[in-house]
């Protein structure tokens, strides 16, 4: 197979449907000038090479195998795992993410709002119960500052939103209050990686020097911005803006950004540009920050650096398209290697006015999905080899079939959800739930032990939401976090 050297832009005149362009669509954005308004993409119908052979169920049996799988895997770990970060469902045991041999609830934390939109009253009610009795973060331990910000802060403010409940908005801000010092003791205003709870000491973890990635340092702006606008303080969204800009100013000549810096020199020390990690929701937030809070300086950012990713980095490698690793400054090729959390870049696209885009992208991982049942956890594009054949039960093809599908109207992305589901179910499911891929080159694919706490908060409400109408959710204006927290829109 060839390694592509088409330019991207010569292969947009190849494809009416992209014909469009890019930069039309931001200085219409532009002109609008209110997020919720750049919600609605420029036309629909635009994926291409999908086919629909799978008959789907009706909407409402899809909407109740989903919740009821969702309930089944947490009786799996109320059962084997209750107050523990993640259930182990082979095991039957657990394990703690965060912390050395303390709890702080991930995996209730990660439910919450998944329950609320599922009506299953009564686990919501046990899982704030725990919260209420059982949940502290004073401990003399490091944590780690983005994790805690997008699963932690970003769970309990959804689940404050789901009930009202003010100890989860207290133990949100508590969080927040003492990740911050991060941010504070930081020269550059970007965050040092890990934090300790207790005393505010910051480090580095693995990093022998002060570096950070740029999704650690960036992935912020959402749940802090909701805080600060829920507790009528500044100071979380201010902290989350800084870390931004300060990466932004950083960028190259051709509106590049690297993978890693150094936090207090500002000096890059992984020059290799990429979409997925861990550079990833990094774009995403410039993006979701403009649209929940209307933050013009963070439409600008991405605007920019959406263009240097569309001018240096997209390309057509047997009609599809993919995006290169490359060197930030002079737009070297690094190599074709795509993380599957690339696919997340779907959805950004097709949610920030290019559903063309997002679908031409999602096309391609759609043969990667056909080729392994379930994708490997890093491919080479150029010819879909597996370079990782791991598949953590990630959301990152789901995520942007909901986004693309409420862009589009077109049926084609429900049915690749619920294909995908069918996957999921065939191959990771399991007595207590449902557990990891280490292999899925193998048959019976290789499985790991553990389920992940985003698989709670993220792919099955992806699914539910793909497939049913809770009506305790506004659709017209409802926004997920990155972690699919539901940060506006519940009612
Ligand atoms: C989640 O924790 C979030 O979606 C994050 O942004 C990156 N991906 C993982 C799940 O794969």
């Amino acid at each position: 197979m060839r390694d592509s050297d088409e330019t991207f832009d010569g292969n947009l005149a190849n494809r009416g449907s992209l014909s469009l362009g890019r930069r039309s669509v931001l200085r219409k954005t532009t002109s609008l000038g209110i997020g919720a308004g750049l919600l609605s993409g420029p036309s629909a119908g635009v994926a291409a090479g999908s086919s629909t052979s799978d008959k789907r169920p009706d909407d409402s049996a899809v909407a109740n195998d989903v919740r009821r799988e969702f309930l089944r895997a947490w009786e799996g770990y109320k059962e084997h795992a209750f107050g523990h970060d993640r259930l182990k469902p082979l095991s039957e045991s657990y394990d703690e993410f965060f912390l050395d041999g303390e709890s702080v609830g991930l995996t209730i934390i990660e439910s919450l709002d998944t329950m609320y939109l599922m009506g299953l009253d009564e686990e919501l009610s046990i899982a704030v119960e725990w919260i209420e009795e059982n949940l502290s973060f004073d401990y003399d331990q490091e944590i780690q500052v983005f994790e805690a910000t997008i699963r932690l802060v970003g769970g309990l403010v959804a689940g404050y939103k789901a009930t009202e409940n003010e100890t989860l908005l207290e133990l949100a801000c508590d969080l927040a209050d003492r990740l911050l010092p991060a941010f504070e003791k930081s020269p550059t205003g970007m965050p040092y990686r890990f934090v300790n709870l207790r005393t505010g000491d910051v480090s580095s973890g693995f990093f022998d020097e002060p570096e950070n990635f740029m999704a650690e340092i960036g992935t912020h702006i959402v749940e802090w911005g909701e805080l600060s606008e829920l507790v009528d303080d500044d100071t979380y969204y201010n902290a989350a803006k800084s870390a931004l800009r300060a990466a932004y100013e950083r960028r190259s000549d051709l509106d590049l950004l690297g993978a890693t810096i150094n936090v207090e020199t500002g000096e890059w020390t992984d020059p290799l540009a990429r979409i997925g990690p861990p550079v990833d929701s990094f774009y995403e937030y410039l993006w979701d920050g403009w649209e929940l809070f209307g933050d013009t300086d963070l439409f600008q950012w991405y605007s920019v650096l959406l263009d240097g990713i569309l001018d240096h980095q997209a390309e057509r490698n047997e009609g599809d398209l993919w995006f290169k690793r490359v060197h930030m400054d002079t737009g070297e090729l690094g190599d074709r290697q795509q993380s599957e959390l690339s696919q997340f870049f779907a959805g950004l696209l097709g949610e920030s006015g290019q559903p063309d885009l997002g679908g031409a992208y999602h096309d391609s991982w759609t043969k990667v999905h056909e080729r392994y049942g379930l994708p490997p956890g890093q491919i080479e594009y150029s010819d879909l080899s597996v370079v990782w054949p791991t598949w953590y039960l990630r959301p990152e093809y789901l995520g942007p079939a909901l986004i693309l599908y409420e862009e589009t109207g077109d049926e084609v992305y429900r049915d690749r959800a619920y294909r995908h589901y069918r996957q999921m179910k065939r191959h990771c499911r399991v007595k207590n739930g449902y557990t990891v891929i280490d292999d899925v080159t193998t048959r019976p694919m290789k499985q790991g032990d553990l389920t992940m706490g985003y698989w709670f908060s993220e792919n099955m409400k992806y699914l539910y939401l793909l497939f049913a109408e809770p009506d305790r959710l506004d659709r017209k204006k409802y926004a997920l976090s990155t972690e699919g927290n539901v940060v506006r829109g519940l009612r």
